[in-house]
């Protein structure tokens, strides 16, 4: 008779969950004893990173990722990436170590109180099950609501003695054996509906969203776009936590401003916008107006029975976005429309000292490798990334879509290790580096060849820039004199530099990508400022 341990590994093996992220404590080793040689554990020193770089390699494998938390005070450090998490749409299970089913009625030290309650508002299901034979089907459940639409993390908390018990051997062979699939097209009758609206607009617009890149849909959206002769636009960049489509394709014209009045001022000459794989729309800063102009109409195509229900506005259709995509390039004619005018090539940015954060970025973009995977977290530098780089490739871009600190140098550690075969560049401010730092110790640790820029600017620049939004003045904390993440990463034995000026961060940068046996850390001291181009 399998024990409850080996019933549930083999569940694992057999959705090919065979990495593990994880911190462990005492009441997690019961499951790590004699761990088999087929998984690989990576460690993460502090939760937030756990759950970042499982959520990083999550999105770049598309698939469901296990992530090994210690009880209470582990699961609580790690709340602020399960919410990210959420947002980003990856799959995690994420287990959790509890007390000794005999000490958790009297709380024994380290019990999780209420185990299921601390992740619950960002996660899909959170158990804790009533019987040690019901872990590996606890775990398949979870497995499940991770992977379906819409993807997102789901929690199982285990009491420590479980994994020792019988496991009742035809409930796991049967929980082992089950596939569940969920990707469904919207009906026929509703997309033909939708190619008979686009085929008769007189200006109708695209608006890429993530999930276009994570079902799959990069090339359906580009034939769709081609063919009806549409613009694009990319969805708010605070939501888009991947990119949807070719950001230098000639009909690609931007970023869509986060904010209510100025989306709706954006979207004024179009008569059809078509919102697929996005929230419409993840708003930020409250900037009243009306969400769309009375002559535009708006229809979403969302794998997220959620993400529709909430919209504001127009008519949504919930389906599997690349099945969608395809049977709407079928079903629609083509168009002879005269295409939008390319955007303007980003210019010379002006010369100073320090450089801007456009400097930066345009010298990111000279060293830039046609298959290089970008992890972002560099909130006053976003959107001259956004402008300087046009990535053009899928699978090629991953950002916070929550908004929460601590996702870039963890999901940039997550990602290379999906993918060992592409260089993966994280760029981040420096404060935000702070809250994932010690993912640099894993990168390190599992020779994760990720290139790490820090723009070094001495400041919290986006604060400062939302206090004058918010007309705020004389609030304390926006200030980061001295922060030398070089030093600090040599600390935990990544090889670092601070370097000066766009001639050197280009040489630094083509250096660092170009190494293949570890980690790099690039520090460049950047002017105070907000680079929008
Ligand atoms: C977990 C978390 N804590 C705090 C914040 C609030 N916050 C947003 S941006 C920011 C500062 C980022 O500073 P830095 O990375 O140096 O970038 P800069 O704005 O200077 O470009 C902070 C503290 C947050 N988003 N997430």
């Amino acid at each position: 008779m399998p024990t409850v341990r080996e019933a549930t590994f083999d569940l694992f093996r057999a959705h090919g969950m065979t990495t593990i992220f994880g911190n462990p404590g005492s009441t997690e080793l019961p499951m790590l004893a004699e761990f088999p040689d087929d998984f690989r554990y990576v460690l993460g020193l502090q939760e937030l990173v756990v759950v970042g770089m499982a959520d990083g390699y999550a999105q770049a494998t598309g698939r469901p990722t296990h992530v090994n938390l210690h009880t209470a005070p582990g699961v609580g450090n790690a709340v602020g990436g399960i919410f990210n998490a959420q947002a980003n749409k990856a799959p995690l299970v994420i287990t959790a170590g509890q007390q000794h089913r005999a000490q958790v009625t009297i709380e024994a030290n380290l019990t999780n109180r209420d185990a299921t309650y601390g992740p619950q508002p960002y996660v899909k299901w959170s158990h804790e099950p009533p019987r040690a034979q019901d872990v590996p089907g606890a775990i398949a459940r979870a497995i499940h609501h991770a992977s379906l639409p819409p993807r997102g993390p789901a929690f199982v908390s285990i009491p420590m003695d479980d994994w020792h018990a019988e496991a009742d051997e035809d409930r796991a062979r049967n929980a082992t054996a089950r596939r569940v699939t969920g990707r469904s097209a919207p009906a026929e009758s509703t997309l033909a509906e939708l190619a008979a609206r686009l085929n008769g607009a007189r200006n109708p617009v695209f608006v890429a969203g993530p999930d276009i890149d994570a079902s799959g849909g990069w090339d359906a959206a580009v034939a769709l776009v081609e063919r009806q002769r549409l613009a694009v636009w990319a969805t708010p960049a605070p939501g888009g936590g991947r990119l949807g489509f070719p950001e230098n394709h000639p009909q690609f014209v931007g970023v869509l401003p986060p904010a209510i009045g100025a989306v709706a001022e954006t979207l004024r000459p179009y008569d059809l916008v078509l919102v697929v794989g996005s929230s419409v729309f993840p708003y930020y800063p409250y900037i009243p107006g009306p969400l769309l102009a009375e002559e535009t109409a708006l229809v979403a195509i969302t794998s997220d029975p959620g993400e529709a229900a909430r919209a504001p506005m127009g008519d949504a259709i919930v389906g599997d976005v690349a099945l969608a995509l395809e049977r709407l390039v079928a079903l629609t004619g083509n168009s002879d429309r005269t295409p939008p005018d390319p955007r303007p090539e980003p210019g010379e940015p002006a010369e100073a000292d320090p450089i801007s954060g456009s400097t930066a970025m345009a010298a990111l973009a000279d060293a830039w490798p046609e298959d290089g995977i970008a992890v972002l977290e560099a909130p006053s530098s976003t959107m001259a990334f956004r402008n300087r780089l046009r990535l053009s490739r899928p699978g090629s871009y991953f950002f916070g879509a929550s908004g929460g600190l601590g996702f870039g140098i963890s999901a940039a550690v997550g990602v290379q290790l999906a993918q060992p075969g592409r260089p993966v560049v994280c760029v981040l401010g420096e404060g935000s580096a702070q809250y994932g730092i010690t993912a640099l110790w894993s990168a390190l640790a599992y020779k994760a060849p990720v290139t790490f820029l820090v723009l070094r600017n001495q400041e919290y620049m986006i604060l400062k820039w939302f206090a004058q939004f918010e007309q705020v003045e004389g609030a304390p904390g926006l200030d980061l004199p001295g922060l030398d993440v070089a030093a600090v990463a040599s600390g935990y034995g990544v090889p670092a530099q601070q370097v000066n000026g766009r001639e050197e961060l280009t040489a630094a940068l083509r250096t660092a990508i170009g190494a293949d046996d570890g980690p790099r850390l690039i520090q460049v001291p950047v002017a105070s400022g907000m680079w929008l181009d």
